[in-house]
């Protein structure tokens, strides 16, 4: 047996380091790596099963061409030579009748390292395509608000909570997306730290915290207003660091401060105000507060102002200059590889651009020219993208050429005209650095492909050769690659020489002293000209959404829709023992609203609202508050009754970032007919 040390290259905070066990050419286990400090030799319940994503015996052997209608899932096998002669055909042909901006190319994010994922979206740059304006269905809102205010820069270091003495997860399920960050919080809070969690719903990780405050849906900006303004009346506030390292909190002290009292607080966010002056003390005496900001209270309407309005606290207390203390939403900013280098070679600066979420508009509507070709790659919008009752009407489209590059026959991909078998990070060589964490890692191939299944990066460059394009990322081996990721790398990763990093494991690279701040004006921005000058709110404020108040008038639930713990988005559809742990799709109800509507455990129902109806299994459970559906992950259709619950969502942008706001999705709930 071969043991091979790789990365995880899932979509996840954490980037483990792996060791691949591999017997014959053929994967059979893969594990935690005991020798990188935050993985610290455990993988979590899915990856401990991708032995069995890589072997799915539902994985695409070769190419497909479509035989039936779209979406239906007929097709025939045929050479990679005839579907890449059909494509660069395809694609030839349009481009001298209307254009290249006649193309769009939707290659997302997920499961692959940096040039891997590079190096698609580099093909459509030199091709001068229409791009993506990628990762609006994620994080973009959560991103534009924390630049806003502490600037395109990595948060606290997840490993310095070992100096800890209050850790809050705010809006973030540790237990399913930050594992090796809980176990961590989980080892200080026996040391006696205790571990706060902020949530509308009681997670696996409210569930194990010492204390669970069960704020509303979309109240977060008001929550941490009100502490601010305790912190305030009850002198708690570092007026030093304050007026060292801050702007704008004196007109936020006179202009916003003043109207979120306790009591109007409690109002607002459910939360009773002898919990909110509980905390505000708490908080306010820790002497190195950590707070781990999650992105799933950015994806509503005013989800920017909640991630800015917790972003800001620590700049009160001057949490943000204490070992241990501060806060931290993501860290991928502070590694300044040089991404363009791959991603932008030869092509228009600027082109066309859709936004991600806004896909069915832009394969619906567009002109001059309308999109003709479509092709995607590492995504499964026809599930995860919001509005996909539409975005399935464009994706029909008997004009448009589409081709998918997937490991599996996503339900994306059973639109397509062609789809390409693809690799697993697994059977790829890449290099990765983490979102979550401070490190970086080579990782090179534990196993050949599946069939003649490719990686994104040889689609790319044969496809570029193809189309006849000469940049020279597109004729590079990896290791060329790498050194043109660190050719005029800033920061602290321009310090390595890639050929080194081949072989040197986790590399970490964690930033030292207190929170630096990249704003405007190089500190913590709690009054934004930056936002001001875009039309949006400058200073940190909660108000309610007057279409949120519209459509909660209309529809008595509220939707809640929160990462898998098994089925995290569609990734692990071909992984039979994941998809019974997570069980059949279902939404969760609380017993006084399944009592309201004479709806019984364990029985189908229908979830809808103006844009349609799907159907789900009910669970009752007071997990969840009153007033709000909570749906688990986004899973296909054909594992459900029916439907998928992004067809309830809407393409509304949220007011920062132009992200998704799936949570700002209004809804009822009714027994299955
Ligand atoms: N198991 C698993 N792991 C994953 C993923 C997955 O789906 N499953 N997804 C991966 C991806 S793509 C990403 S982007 C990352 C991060 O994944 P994210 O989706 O950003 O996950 P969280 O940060 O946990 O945010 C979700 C949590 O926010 C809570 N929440 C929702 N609305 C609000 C609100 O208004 N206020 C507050 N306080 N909380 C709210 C939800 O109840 C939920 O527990 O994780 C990755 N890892
Ligand atoms: N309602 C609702 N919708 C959401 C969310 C939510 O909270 N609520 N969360 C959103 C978030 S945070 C995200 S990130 C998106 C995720 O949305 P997607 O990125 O669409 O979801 P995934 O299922 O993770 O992966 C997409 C596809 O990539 C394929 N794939 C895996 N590895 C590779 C590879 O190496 N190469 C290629 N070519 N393909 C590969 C998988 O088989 C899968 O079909 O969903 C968003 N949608
Ligand atoms: S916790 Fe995240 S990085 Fe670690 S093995 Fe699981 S998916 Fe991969
Ligand atoms: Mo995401």
């Amino acid at each position: 047996m071969e043991t091979v040390r790789v990365v995880c290259a899932h979509d996840c905070p954490d980037l483990c380091s792996l060791l691949a066990h591999v017997e014959n050419g053929k994967l059979v286990r893969v594990q935690g790596d005991p020798d990188q400090p935050f993985t610290a030799g455990f993988a979590c319940a899915k990856v401990n099963r991708d032995a069995e994503l890589v072997n799915s015996p539902q994985r695409l052997k070769t190419p497909l061409r479509r035989t039936g209608p779209k979406g239906e899932g007929k097709f025939v096998p045929i050479t990679w030579d005839a579907a890449l002669d059909e494509i660069t055909g395809k694609w030839k042909s349009i481009i001298a009748e209307s254009g290249p901006l006649a193309i769009l190319g939707y290659a997302y994010s997920a499961h692959q390292g940096q040039m891997n994922r590079g190096l698609m979206l580099g093909l459509f740059h030199a091709l001068g395509v229409s791009r993506l304006n990628a990762g609006t269905i994620c994080d973009s809102c959560a991103s534009a608000a924390w630049e806003a205010t502490v600037g395109p820069i990595g948060g606290a270091d997840p490993e310095s909570i070992v100096d800890s003495d209050l850790i809050v997860s705010w809006g973030c399920d540790l237990v399913a997306v930050n594992v090796h960050f809980w176990a961590k919080a989980e080892e200080q809070r026996k040391r006696g730290v205790p571990v706060v969690v902020v949530e509308p719903r009681r997670s696996k990780t409210a569930e194990r915290a010492d204390w669970h405050i069960q704020v509303k849906i979309g109240t977060d900006a008001a929550l941490a207003l009100g502490v601010m303004h305790i912190l305030v009346r009850d002198k708690l506030c570092d007026r030093d660091y304050i007026a060292r390292h801050t702007v704008g909190f004196d007109k936020v002290e006179r202009e916003v401060l003043p109207r979120f009292t306790p009591s109007y607080t409690s109002q607002v966010t459910g939360v009773s105000v002898a919990d909110i002056e509980k905390f505000a003390a708490m908080y306010g005496k820790a002497k190195a507060a950590y707070i781990r900001i999650g992105e799933g209270m950015s994806r509503l309407a005013q989800g920017g102002q909640a991630i800015r309005s917790v972003a800001l606290l620590p700049g009160v207390t001057g949490a943000y200059a204490k070992k241990g203390g501060g806060a931290l939403m993501a860290t991928a900013d502070s590694f300044e590889l040089n991404y363009a280098a791959i991603r932008k070679p030869s092509g228009p600066a600027q082109t066309r651009t859709v936004n991600h979420l806004r896909m069915a508009e832009a394969l619906l509507e567009l002109k001059d020219p309308p999109i003709r070709a479509l092709f995607i790659g590492a995504n499964n919008p026809a599930v995860t993208n919001p509005d996909v009752i539409k975005l399935r009407r464009g994706l029909q489209r008997e004009d448009l050429f589409t081709v998918v590059h997937d490991p599996f026959l996503s339900v994306t991909a059973k639109y397509a005209d062609i789809v390409l078998p693809a690799a697993t990070y697994l059977e790829t060589e890449d290099f990765y650095r983490a979102y979550g964490t401070y490190y970086m890692q080579y990782g090179p191939k534990a196993v050949e492909p599946q069939g003649e299944a490719w990686s994104n990066m040889r689609l790319a460059q044969t496809l570029a050769t193809r189309m006849g394009l000469n940049d020279p990322v597109f004729g590079m081996k990896p290791e060329e690659l790498l050194r043109e990721l660190f050719r005029g790398a800033k920061g602290q990763v321009a310090a390595y020489d890639p050929d080194a990093l081949r072989t040197a494991g986790p590399v970490r690279v964690a930033p030292q002293g207190p929170q630096e701040f990249r704003t405007p004006s190089g500190k913590l921005e709690f009054h934004s000209e930056a936002l001001a000058a875009k039309g949006t709110a400058a200073m940190p404020d909660w108000t309610p959404d007057p279409q949120e108040e519209k459509d909660a008038a209309k529809w008595p639930l509220r939707l809640l829709t929160t990462p898998g713990y098994f089925q995290p988005h569609t990734v692990y559809s071909g992984v039979a023992f994941l998809l019974k742990r997570e069980g059949v799709p279902s939404c969760v109800l609380h017993p006084d609203d399944a009592q309201a509507r004479n709806l019984s455990q364990g029985q189908k129902v229908r979830l809808f609202n103006e844009r349609g109806a799907i159907g789900l299994t009910l669970r009752i459970s007071d997990e969840i508050q009153r007033g709000a559906v909570l749906v688990p992950g986004q899973r296909p259709d054909d594992e459900a009754v029916s439907g998928t619950i992004n067809m309830l969502c809407s393409d509304r942008y949220s007011d920062m970032g132009e992200g998704a706001t799936y949570q700002s999705t209004f809804l009822d709930v009714a027994a299955w007919s």
